[in-house]
């Protein structure tokens, strides 16, 4: 099964409560299996600054689920958590899903865009992958801890603090 990586964000509505809910909803995904999580963090907001700070993290999966099939499941989790799209670019929100790498594959639809487009700019994605996957390649052959060395500081800060499935 295609291992797959999902980032979660979230900075309204107790992030760290809507991050371990939704890391329960991953681990009850249809035909899949949650075989990892990063650590928690805290970063300063991307975009609007009269917003609270993030908390963010990634979780990896093994699914059968095809690519769209995903992507349906992580909205339907976003829209249980009361998510409501305001249309503010890089607004607030209870609870985001992206779908960030799918095995090795390059995907181009109008739907999904995969790897996902802010993943190789972003230090909230890139040092939770690092730590969950220091190995780990982009599809265009660029290596992650490469990555994070040459991308914009959110001031990242590794919360001390276990959650689980
Ligand atoms: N879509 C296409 N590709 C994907 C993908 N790989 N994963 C489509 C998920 N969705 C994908 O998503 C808009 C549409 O993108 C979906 O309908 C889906 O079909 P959305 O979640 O409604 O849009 P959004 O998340 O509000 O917009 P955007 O621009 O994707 O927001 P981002 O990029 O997710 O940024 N600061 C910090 N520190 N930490 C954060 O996590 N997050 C944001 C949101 C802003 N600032 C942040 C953070
Ligand atoms: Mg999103």
């Amino acid at each position: 099964m295609p291992r797959c990586y999902i980032g979660l964000g979230s900075n309204q509505a107790n992030p760290v409560v809507q991050l371990q809910q939704a890391l329960k909803a991953l681990a009850q995904l249809p035909a899949s299996q949650l075989v990892g999580q990063s650590s928690l963090y805290r970063s300063a907001p991307m975009g609007p600054q009269d917003q609270p700070d993030y908390v963010n993290a990634v979780a990896c999966l093994e699914t059968a689920l095809t690519p769209l099939a995903l992507l349906d499941q992580l909205q339907a989790i976003e829209q249980l958590h009361g998510r409501e799209r305001k249309g503010e670019r890089w607004g607030p929100r209870t609870l985001d899903l992206d779908l960030l790498l799918y095995g090795k594959q390059s995907i181009d639809l109008p739907r999904l865009t995969v790897p996902h487009y802010g993943l190789e700019q972003r230090d909230f994605v890139l040092q939770p992958l690092a730590e969950l996957a220091p190995q780990l390649v982009l599809p265009n052959g660029r290596q992650i801890t490469d990555l994070l060395q040459t991308c914009a500081s959110h001031g990242l800060q590794r919360l001390d603090l276990v959650w689980q499935a």
